[in-house]
């Protein structure tokens, strides 16, 4: 049996792979940040089916302590602080996760001899304003304190590899989302706030710009992948994405219509408190090598993924669990 280390267990990536690694019969060990109360968050369901230790990626004992005890095969780091916009409001914050937090795993496994391997979770804001579509060459010029943060932690990977012949890659993922996704990410915000219009006849999307545009995919295929290249026999990057570049707005009125909601031009508010100080205006993911290499395609391309989302926030209202209103 494998055991697998997953930070940031509690988040949308990490119970979906923490899923997928229990389908396969891992062991599987999930970190997550001390607290005064305990919140598994999207890892509720896994409670009882796998290890929850407390510890901090930007707490090198922590990470070594885990590490050191639980002697994982794999190592698969998605603990970061991940909502680009708040990045701008706490860069500091934003580099202790997203850049130290590796580091500590990398220097934790060197230290320890192990031969884990790592998988670390990069991001299509890497590329920042280098036109679509991208691939792994695409030259990286990221526009915010997160991008350059996972920039650093990116090269830090890279270096590991390359000085001390570790086993460590980074998949560099285009948006990804789900069922599970925070409601400050603006997919879900839109199958939220269509699910709230369809009850509230007053309701309001708040929504900073409408024309940035992203390659959207399904997180559940994404971690698949990330499990993929740690079975590949080197230790190399790939980029994950559909192929497909969408616009806000486009998101927008494919939610709309499939949840037959009316006019979501009465419906979206534009909030110029809610722009960037620097957008990413366009990102679309070639993934021709995670295809030629792994064999990997996504499943769940836009259309599909909108209706997912929409479906199931749709039940949440109808089963009365979800009445905040998001904004
Ligand atoms: O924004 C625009 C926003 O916050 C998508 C993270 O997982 O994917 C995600 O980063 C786009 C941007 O995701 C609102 O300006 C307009 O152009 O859903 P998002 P993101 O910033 O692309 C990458 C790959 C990651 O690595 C990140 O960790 O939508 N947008 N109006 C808005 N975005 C938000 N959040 N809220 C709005 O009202």
């Amino acid at each position: 049996m494998k055991t697998a280390l997953i930070t940031g267990l509690a988040g949308m990536d990490g119970s979906h792979l923490a899923d997928l690694l229990l389908e396969k019969d891992y062991r599987v060990v999930g970190m997550i940040r001390r607290n005064a109360t305990r919140n598994l968050g999207n890892a509720a369901h896994l409670e009882e089916r796998v290890e929850i230790l407390e510890g901090d990626v930007t707490d090198f004992a922590s990470v070594m302590s885990i590490i050191q005890i639980t002697r994982p095969d794999e190592i698969y780091n998605l603990a970061a602080m991940s909502h680009v916009h708040t990045s701008f409001s706490q860069p500091i914050a934003t580099f202790a996760i997203d850049t130290i937090g590796v580091v500590n795993i990398l220097e934790s496994v060197r230290m320890l001899g192990t031969t884990t391997k790592i998988f670390q979770a990069s991001t299509s804001e890497l590329w920042g304003d280098s036109p679509p579509p991208q691939t792994e060459e695409t030259v990286m010029r990221p526009r915010s304190p997160y991008a350059i943060a996972k920039l650093a932690a990116h090269w830090m990977v890279r270096l590991y590899r390359e000085a001390y012949g570790m086993w460590c890659a980074a998949g560099i993922t285009h948006n990804h989302e789900s069922e599970r996704r925070g409601p400050l990410f603006v997919t879900r915000k839109i199958s939220m706030g269509v699910a709230r219009c369809l009850v509230d006849p007053n309701h309001k999307i708040h929504i900073g710009n409408l024309t940035a545009q992203r390659d959207w995919g399904y997180a559940p295929d994404y971690v698949r992948g990330f499990w993929m290249m740690l079975q590949h026999d080197q230790p190399t990057d790939f980029l994950f994405g559909t192929n497909e570049m969408h616009t806000v707005q486009e998101f927008i009125e494919e939610a709309f219509d499939y949840a037959r909601a009316g006019n979501w031009r009465e419906r979206v508010v534009v909030d110029q408190n809610l722009r960037r100080p620097a957008e990413v205006d366009a990102l679309q993911g070639d993934y021709t090598k995670a295809r030629e290499i792994l064999g990997w395609e996504p499943q769940v391309k836009f259309k599909e993924l909108v209706r997912r989302m929409v479906d199931h926030d749709i039940a949440l209202v109808r089963g009365g669990s979800a009445t905040a209103t998001w904004r």
